[in-house]
């Protein structure tokens, strides 16, 4: 076992595994939320996607257990300047919830309990690239970090992951969501250091 000393601000990372540029790596798992934490518990719990037809597909829990699950190991990247490395999270990918729904539109408002909103090309949410997640470190996900269900999209700056996510409606013209409208960049890639507007 590998015994490593945090000095403040973290470690630095190691040589073999970029960090995307001014992050820093820490093994904590820090709380960012805009405000309180919604009381959502799995029995009331729905999630739906909305087409710009007027179209809706709804889930419960029930419907969410029966659905395929995957276990991903994935970097994730707070644009407050955190990275951690290797977190575990268990869910059903976004495709899977795409699977019936028909829609010519190109963007993505995620939708949380509790009034969060954040904007997406709806292909950052396909193929692989985003998951509907119900565990972390194979515990159910702590309701501070988003339990019961959170949005996991590893490859953006660490906002778009709504935590007590309930829906996507589908947007045929992007709109900014909630950090968005308040000076974070409407894309994202934490590679291109797009923090800010
Ligand atoms: N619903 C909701 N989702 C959210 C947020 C929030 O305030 N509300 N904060 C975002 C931000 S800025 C970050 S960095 C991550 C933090 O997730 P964590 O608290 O589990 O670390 O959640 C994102 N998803
Ligand atoms: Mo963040």
């Amino acid at each position: 076992m590998a015994i490593t000393t945090r000095g403040f601000g973290g470690r630095r990372a190691p040589a073999e595994k970029p960090l995307p540029p001014g992050q820093f790596l820490t093994e904590d798992f820090p709380v960012l939320s805009a405000g309180p934490t919604p009381n959502v518990d799995e029995a009331h719990w729905q999630f739906s996607v909305h087409t710009e037809s007027g179209e809706v597909r709804r889930w419960d829990w029930a419907a969410l257990m029966a659905m395929p699950v995957e276990d991903v190991t994935t970097d994730i990247h707070c644009v407050t300047r955190w990275s951690r490395f290797d977190t575990q999270w268990r869910g059903v990918s976004v495709d899977a919830f795409f699977e019936d729904v028909e829609s010519e539109a190109e963007f993505v408002m995620v939708h949380s309990y509790g009034g969060y909103t954040t904007n997406l090309p709806l292909e950052d949410l396909l193929d692989g690239k985003a998951w509907i997640a119900f565990e972390h470190g194979g515990e159910p996900l702590a309701p501070l970090h988003g339990g019961p269900v959170r949005l996991i999209v590893p490859h953006l700056y660490f906002w778009k992951s709504a935590k007590w996510v309930r829906g996507f409606v589908m947007q045929e013209h992007e709109e900014p969501g909630f950090w968005e409208q308040n000076g974070y960049h409407l894309y994202g890639d934490p590679w291109l250091e797009q923090r800010y507007a």
